[in-house]
Parts: structure tokens; C-alpha cells; sequence
């Protein structure tokens, strides 16, 4: 099952079969005063500077939320996509709880893009997926719905099911749905990650379709956030994700060293590209 996104040149492709894809996730203000001051002011170089990290550390795709209270998204989600379409040929996923801002950002920008996010909400359905189709995107599929995440595995892969089916209805194919089991930190409950690795595996097993995790959300709360994160990543890609939301500068080293041991990368040349590329820093 392949996912295919696209900006002006390039493809990435999302599939079990081949490297796990890193979204990078710097360009969201939640809980960073700067970046949240930056959007506010219209400063974009500061953008620019955190999508350079990204793609320096060899980012596929790059995640942009611009959720800062009393900031108009439907104006400065599209400016911000298109800035850095404008100077960075990678696919984007767009980041938002704002249908208009989705739409508008969708309107004015190239290739094939990741829409993040649509869930089992009645609302968000008939709202959401009428936009993936309409511009031939693909979509991330939170597994909640109008009773919030669900503590169990079975109403989670349930969940992930219904989205499949309505977006089917639309024509919409299997292959444009990646389904997102969601990660809530272990710190608040010991048993979130087995959860969510439970999840993943009968999603997999179910319906055979990509997933993604919002891979960082894992370690909120705890000291040395970045081990927690390395450790659940790596479960997670044995289980079968297949992409993830996450800090490239420090989860891509984990990441390339998990597909090689995964059987991914045949004579570890990824491996060794990406260390060869961050020795040259
Ligand atoms: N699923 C989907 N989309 C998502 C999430 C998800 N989007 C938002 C979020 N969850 C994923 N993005 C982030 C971005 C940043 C952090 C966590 C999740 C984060 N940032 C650190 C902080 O705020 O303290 C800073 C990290 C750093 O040092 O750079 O934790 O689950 N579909």
C-alpha cells in the first residue's frame, strides 16, 4: 500500500516496504513562545530558519500548524505553506483544525499534499473529506470521534475503520488514508504507549494501510524527552508505522538505524549517507 505525496518535483512515497518517512514537526507554535511570536509578527525568516534544520536533517515531509490563539489561519496558514513551498521542493502535510485555512492553503499550493487531519467526528467527516477529494490529497486519520480518544485498542481500530469506509464512499482510496492511532504521554499513564502499539498492529493487520504518529507527544511531561521518544519510535516502526510527526535533528539518526535493522537498507547505504551528511556539519 503506497502513499504518494508530492510537491512541485519531488515524490515521497509512504509504504511498509520501504524507509520509514519523517515529517518534521518544528513548524508549530504549540508551547514555543518564539515561533508563536514570529507568526504573529509576520516574521517568516524564523520559519525558514526551523525548516532548514528540518530538511538539513533530512526531513521528508514537513508539517505546518500555525495554531497560535487569535491568529488568523486562514490568512497565514496558505502564506506560510506557500513560502515554504516557494523555497523548499519537499511535500507538505497542513496541519490544522481549521477547515477554511486547510482549504485555502490547499488553493494556492502544488503537488499532492498531506491533510492533517480528519477524525471520526460526524462534523469533521462530512468537512474534511470532501477536501481530500476535491484536490486529490491524502489525509491523516485520527482514531476519535465525538467520545474523545478511546482507552482500548478495539473502538481505536473500530474508529480507523469508519474513516476508511466514509472516504471510500467518496471515492477517496485507501491508499490517501494514513491512519493515525494516536500517542498520549506515558508520564499520565503507563499504559498509553501499549495502547497505541497494540493499535498500530491490528491496524496493520486489519486494513494493511499506512500509519503515522505524532511520535513526540509520548514523552510530554518527562525528563530527557528524547530517549523516551528513540525508544517508542523504535517500537513503533517494528509494529508497522510507517511514518511519524517528529523532531528530525533528533529522532532521524534512531530512525535510519531502525530500517537498517529492519532489513530496509540494503548495505546500510542510508545509513551511512546519513552519517556521512552530519559528520560534513
Ligand atoms: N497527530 C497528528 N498531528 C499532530 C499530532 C499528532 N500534530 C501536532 C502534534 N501531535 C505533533 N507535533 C508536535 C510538535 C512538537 C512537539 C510535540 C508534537 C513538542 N515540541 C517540544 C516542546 O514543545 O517542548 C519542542 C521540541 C524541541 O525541542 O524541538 O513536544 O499526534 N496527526
Amino acid at each position: 500500500m503506497d502513499t504518494i505525496l508530492k510537491s512541485t518535483t519531488k515524490e515521497v512515497k509512504i509504504s511498509i516496504d520501504k524507509p520509514f518517512v519523517v515529517i518534521g514537526e518544528k513548524v508549530n507554535p504549540t508551547g514555543r513562545k518564539i515561533l508563536a511570536g514570529a507568526l504573529a509578527e509576520g516574521n517568516y525568516d524564523y520559519v525558514l530558519e526551523l525548516v532548514k534544520k528540518q530538511v538539513d536533517a533530512k526531513a521528508d515531509i514537513l508539517d505546518v500548524n500555525v495554531g497560535v490563539p487569535g491568529l488568523d489561519e486562514v490568512k497565514v496558514l496558505p502564506e506560510v505553506a506557500k513560502l515554504i513551498s516557494d523555497n523548499y521542493d519537499l511535500p507538505l502535510c497542513l496541519d490544522s483544525a481549521n477547515h477554511d485555512a486547510l482549504a485555502a492553503a490547499l488553493a494556492v499550493l502544488p503537488g499532492k499534499l498531506l491533510i492533517n487531519s480528519v477524525n471520526g467526528e460526524e462534523k469533521s467527516l462530512e468537512k474534511v473529506l470532501p477536501l481530500v477529494k476535491e484536490y486529490g490529497a491524502a489525509v491523516i486519520g485520527l482514531t476519535m470521534d465525538d467520545d474523545g480518544i478511546p482507552s482500548d485498542v478495539e473502538t481505536r481500530v473500530s474508529i480507523a475503520g469508519k474513516i476508511i469506509e466514509r472516504a471510500a464512499k467518496l471515492g477517496i482510496s485507501e491508499e490517501d488514508i494514513v491512519i493515525d492511532p494516536l500517542v498520549l504521554t506515558v508520564g499520565a499513564d503507563s499504559n498509553a504507549a501499549l495502547v497505541t502499539l497494540g493499535t498500530i498492529d491490528m491496524i496493520r493487520k486489519e486494513f494493511g494501510v499506512n500509519i503515522n504518529l505524532g511520535a513526540s507527544n509520548v514523552s510530554f511531561g518527562l525528563p530527557d524527552r528524547h530517549t523516551v521518544n528513540q525508544a517508542f519510535l523504535s517500537l513503533a516502526i517494528s509494529k508497522g508505522a510507517t511514518c511519524a510527526i517528529t523532531d528530525p535533528v533528533k529522532l532521524t539518526s534512531i530512525i535510519r538505524a531502525t530500517d537498517l535493522l529492519m532489513g530496509r537498507d540494503k548495505s546500510s547505504l542510508r545509513y551511512l549517507k546519513f552519517y556521512r551528511s552530519q559528520q560534513k556539519k
